[in-house]
């Protein structure tokens, strides 16, 4: 019997004009086909065998004005998480430094505000110096930003802004009544304006319909530039939050959905992120033949659990993927060197001798 070819022609350029009957066309394709695609679009723009990986810290914690349905640190859902007013910045240097040494190149900050209050602005732009200043890329999630705020964060130096559409429009009011949808474009709008890049993406999982995820899909890929990075978060259920019992997706749905927007939207970073701790390594393994080049990295996301680093490194190891390096001018190379080589040796040290132990044990 002779191979059939996936039937539409591959096309790896970069669009802005998708409709929805392409995207639903490529989530119906058969999974093999929709793999294919997604592969030979990434091969087209990337290394497949780099993962970039950014590592989370929540600066303030729980008691959000904002409700969420799926989040733990809305203040309208009793979830029993110890709230946290913002960190000290030494603290989150301290936590920056850390996620560096382990091998993450990105720092993400997050805050549960609606947006950030002018009191809360000289500490955050502090924070996004101090941490750039050890090499680090720096990201930030604060929730919705003006166009002078945008402003500041980009002039102390931060690389990435995270805000996230989360859903289709259709659903969208389903999920948040206490900010629209216009909102949250017009954040991302002031972000790109300011010069940042813009981190966007969604949650699936939350009893959204095939429509609402293309829908997602779609929203992103037609924005005026594709965000550099699009964040792909399975819902993590949370106990307490409206959505602690909503049904399980389908995990191949969840692996279609990392295909598509990796056909939609080519040159962009598609993170596999929340709910790694759900999907076993051979799902994660899927998502990444299906075009996920980055993850978060270290045993927390913000307040809810990730899978151990080592884990990650050894499953790294096992695909003989490796950590994407930052882009980075000439005298941080060393030290960036330093750090592959201990991400490597924590990956490969139960293979070695280790004298302390067996003394111990003796
Ligand atoms: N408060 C800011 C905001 O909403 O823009 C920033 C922090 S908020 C926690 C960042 C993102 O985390 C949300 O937009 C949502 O996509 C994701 N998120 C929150 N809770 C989640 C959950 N239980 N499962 C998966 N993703 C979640
Ligand atoms: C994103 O899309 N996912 C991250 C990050 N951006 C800020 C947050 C996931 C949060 C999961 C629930 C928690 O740990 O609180
Ligand atoms: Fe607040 Fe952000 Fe959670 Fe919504 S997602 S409740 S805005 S912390």
């Amino acid at each position: 019997m002779t191979a059939t070819a996936p039937s539409t022609a591959i096309s790896t350029a970069i669009r802005h004009d998708w409709t929805l009957q392409e995207a639903r066309d490529l989530f119906e394709l058969p999974f093999n086909d929709l793999l294919f695609r997604a592969q030979s679009v990434h091969r087209e723009h990337f290394d497949p065998n780099e993962v970039q990986v950014s590592t989370l810290l929540s600066i303030k914690t729980g008691a959000c004005p904002e409700d969420c349905k799926y989040c733990p640190q809305s203040g309208h859902y009793n979830t029993g998480l110890e709230k946290e007013k913002l960190l000290e910045i030494e603290k989150v240097v301290a936590e920056a430094k850390a996620a560096k040494g382990k091998g993450a190149s990105r720092f993400c900050m997050g805050a549960a505000w609606r947006s950030p209050s002018k009191k809360d602005m000289p500490y955050v732009l502090d924070m996004v110096k101090q941490v750039k200043s050890l090499g680090l890329e720096t990201c930030m999630t604060l929730g919705m930003l003006k166009e002078n705020q945008a402003k500041e964060l980009a002039d102390a130096g931060l690389d990435y802004y995270n805000h996230n559409l989360d859903t289709s429009e259709k659903f969208y009011s389903h999920i948040i009544t206490t900010r629209t949808y216009k909102d949250r474009l017009d954040t991302l709008d002031n972000v790109r304006k300011a010069g940042m890049k813009v981190c966007c993406g969604g949650i699936l999982g939350m009893g959204e319909d095939e429509d609402d995820r293309v829908g997602l899909l779609l929203q992103l890929a037609n924005l005026p530039q594709h965000p550099e990075s699009v964040p792909v978060n399975m819902l993590v259920k949370v106990k307490g939050t409206p959505m602690e019992n909503v049904e399980d997706l389908d995990p191949f749905d969840f692996v279609r959905i990392i295909a598509v927007a990796r056909i939609m939207m080519p040159a962009s970073h598609v993170r596999l992120s929340a709910g790694r701790e759900n999907m076993n390594e051979q799902m994660q393994a899927l998502c990444f033949m299906a075009g996920a080049n980055s993850i978060f990295y270290g045993e927390k996301l913000l307040t809810t659990a990730n899978p151990e680093a080592d884990a990650d490194m050894e499953l790294f190891r096992r695909l003989g993927i490796r950590p994407e390096q930052r882009e980075q001018c000439a005298s941080e190379e060393q030290e960036e060197e330093a750090i592959t080589e201990a991400v490597e040796y924590e990956a490969t040290r139960h293979m070695f001798y280790d004298a302390t132990r067996e003394s111990a044990a003796s």
